[in-house]
């Protein structure tokens, strides 16, 4: 390749990536490097770089111009890798433990170098695999509350926070989550992936005038909220993990939102990977959702007493009130996440594991009516309790599609 100065864009290769490594002195001149295509997502290409003689290695990720898994008939702005990077380096500056570092950026050729992750492994594919990472929601509570407040009016004060959102303006990713999220799961939309044994679930559910409402009103709420610079992806295929330790990756999606949607999403896709599990260890799945909203909503407290440039901030009331709206929204975008991964285009790839037809239908079947029921009873949510035991009670086929 040419030099990353050079005003053109190209698409890297195994070669061209070890050269750039190389470029950028993240390795001796002489070393000798090895170098694998490692993406699985549905953008962007993903080179891990190793020097296998001191088992040091880097990761190069490109945004192709166009959606990796469509190919070029679908153009994708480049602009998502400023996005991702600056918003990597925003949210290293509130959870740095939870982040990994970057060390280097390109925006013409859409390149961000950062550090290598390859000794923890993607938490969806782990948990379809039977791993539990017991710290992870731990973890994930803390990364959200710290990214989700520190952005925050709350803690920005509003002229700071609104000067920040002008760095985040993402209409093309943000058009595909509206698209792919909120709209298409509920109507009969040609880009939807319904096997054939939940066909009648989902005639019913398009034909249901209460949760298109629903929906459509948090479609509007996700897009003109802006409460905190949101990850905007966070399900658990953006987050990499071990017992130890974990690091959310991959926020191309990132603009000014609703805060609930960030711990929907990890919430959602996890609950998911709990209705796959047949085992005892799919408590621990749900222990990770009671976790995650514990520990979001008593940091959250803490930084709100501690640094806080609301003049009303100890009016009696008004942090309660601000967590039951943020619950509420984090029940509502669980739901809409929900819906998409069993009838929309990008489905679970747990529960697509299960070979067993009758198994996976009603597991998918009980999760499109926790959906709607998510949707549309979000503002009667009052704990994480509620969530874990509708999920019971959908998987015990009990009827949830009231109200
Ligand atoms: C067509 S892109 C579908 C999904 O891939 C990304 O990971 C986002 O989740 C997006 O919704
Ligand atoms: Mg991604």
């Amino acid at each position: 390749m040419s030099t990353p100065a050079a005003n053109t864009y190209e698409a890297l290769n195994e070669q061209t990536a070890i050269q750039l490594a190389v470029q950028l002195n993240l390795f001796p001149a002489d070393a000798q490097l090895s170098c694998r295509e490692i993406g699985d997502g549905n953008l962007n290409l993903v080179f891990h770089i190793t020097e296998p003689s001191t088992g040091r290695g880097s990761i190069i990720k490109q945004a192709l111009p166009y959606v990796r898994v469509i190919g070029e008939g679908w153009p994708l702005t480049l602009d998502r890798a400023r996005m991702e990077s600056e918003a990597l380096k925003i949210f290293a500056r509130y959870a740095p433990d939870y982040v990994p570092e970057v060390y280097y950026t390109d925006e013409q050729y859409a390149i961000t170098v950062m550090e290598d992750l390859s000794h923890l492994t993607i938490v969806r594919t782990g948990f379809a695999e039977g791993a539990v990472y017991p710290l992870l929601s731990q973890h994930i509570g803390e990364y959200l509350a710290q990214t989700l407040y520190g952005t925050s009016d709350f803690a920005l004060g509003a002229d700071a926070r609104r000067e920040l959102a002008l760095q985040f303006h993402n209409p093309e990713l943000c058009k595909i989550t509206e698209n792919f999220v909120f709209t298409y799961p509920l109507i009969d939309d040609e880009s939807n992936d319904v096997e054939p044994g939940l066909q009648q679930v989902a005639q019913q559910l398009w034909q249901d005038q209460t949760l298109l409402l629903e929906g459509a009103k948090l479609k509007r709420h996700f897009m003109t909220s802006a409460e905190a610079l949101l990850h905007g992806d966070l399900h658990t295929g953006s987050i990499f993990a071990s017992d130890e330790e974990t690091k959310v990756i991959d926020p191309e999606f990132a603009f000014y939102g609703p805060i609930g949607y960030d711990i929907g999403l990890f919430i959602s896709n996890t609950l998911l990977s709990a209705l796959a599990r047949q085992d005892n260890s799919r408590e621990l799945l749900l222990h990770h959702v009671l976790t995650v909203w514990d520990v979001f909503s008593t940091r959250y407290r803490e930084l709100w007493q501690a640094n806080n440039q609301e003049h009303f901030a100890d009016v009696p009331g008004l942090v309660d009130d601000q967590l039951q709206h943020i619950l509420e929204d984090t029940v509502g975008f669980a739901g809409s996440e929900m819906m998409r991964r069993v009838i929309g285009l990008a489905h679970a790839k747990d529960i697509e594991a299960i070979t067993d037809d009758a198994k996976r239908v009603h597991i998918k079947s009980s999760a499109a009516l926790l959906a709607r029921d998510f949707i549309v009873n979000r503002g009667q949510y009052r704990s994480a309790q509620q969530i874990v035991y509708a999920l019971q009670q959908a998987d015990q086929g009990v009827d949830i599609t009231h109200g």
